[in-house]
């Protein structure tokens, strides 16, 4: 499921890379649809879509995501079920996810930073594989240059210690790294992995899917019975909670898929 070299590179920094893994027209659709949605006021969006960046808890500048785009078009579906990607989730949940969240983050050269923050400290080796209780599944649809978007703390998903509380975002190597991607790309990272965002410095929009999966229970906001007709039954599967020793249909057919 992991190679060798995957294995050691997630355990030893909290985060992999994968490298266009998205068909290029769907990330064209992806923007237009981003670009799309997030010029709509809150009351506009098609539901189940939100933005729960939108209450009053948020900065209003900070870079506002839209949740539950799976159920927007089959091209968040497509890209939640990516063989590649899917390949690690699997890996890294022990065969057990459950997505919790499909948000479609835009950031702007006038969105705020994100400063480092962690969730859970559930990350462990299990039978010499690692393992992590809540994922990320960052794809960036544009490029991201050296500088801009993405950085964490390698190694801190262990939480053996607390990191120092005056490290910044815009700090260097070898505490803090800045990790540039292209479109198509993919960090999946453990939500116990510090992370964050620089502020974004280019002419385009930053726009990223984050897809987030836990390995046991559920998340409680999904499905969304009431649009249950809006995605397909591996979808709704998927958003079903894990349970350890059952095996979903669809890890099953991935895992088949991905043995031929
Ligand atoms: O924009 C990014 O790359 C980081 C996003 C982030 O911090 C998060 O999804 O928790």
């Amino acid at each position: 499921m992991l190679t060798d070299e995957e294995r050691w590179f997630f355990d030893h920094h909290g985060f992999l890379i994968l490298h266009n893994v998205v068909p290029e027209e769907d990330i064209e659709l992806m923007i237009e649809l981003g670009n799309r949605w997030h010029a709509l006021e809150l009351s506009e969006l098609p539901p189940p879509l939100t933005s729960t960046s939108r209450n009053s808890s948020h900065s209003p500048t900070i870079a506002h995501w839209i949740n539950n785009v799976q159920y927007g078009d089959a091209v968040f579906q497509r890209l939640v079920l990516n063989a590649e990607i899917m390949r690690v989730i699997i890996a890294l949940t022990r065969a057990n996810p459950c997505l919790v969240d499909c948000a479609l983050t835009k950031n702007l050269t006038t969105s705020d930073d994100i400063n480092f923050h962690a969730s859970g400290q559930d990350y462990g080796i299990e039978n010499g594989m690692p393992y992590a209780g809540f994922i990320n599944a960052g794809t960036s649809l544009v490029n991201v240059p050296e500088g801009t978007g993405f950085v964490c703390l390698p190694g801190s998903h262990k939480r053996n210690y607390e990191p120092p509380d005056d490290l910044s975002i815009y700090d260097g190597p070898p505490t803090v790294i800045n990790v540039p991607v292209n479109a198509g790309d993919c960090v999946i990272f453990t939500e116990a992995l510090f992370h964050g965002a620089r502020r974004w410095t280019e002419t385009y929009p930053r726009f990223s899917v984050f897809n987030r999966y836990i390995d046991k229970g559920s998340h409680g906001g999904l499905p969304k019975e009431e649009y249950r007709d809006l995605i397909s039954d591996e979808i709704y599967e998927l958003e079903q909670p894990a349970v350890q020793g059952r095996q979903k249909q669809v890890v099953k057919r991935i895992l088949n898929e991905l043995k031929t």
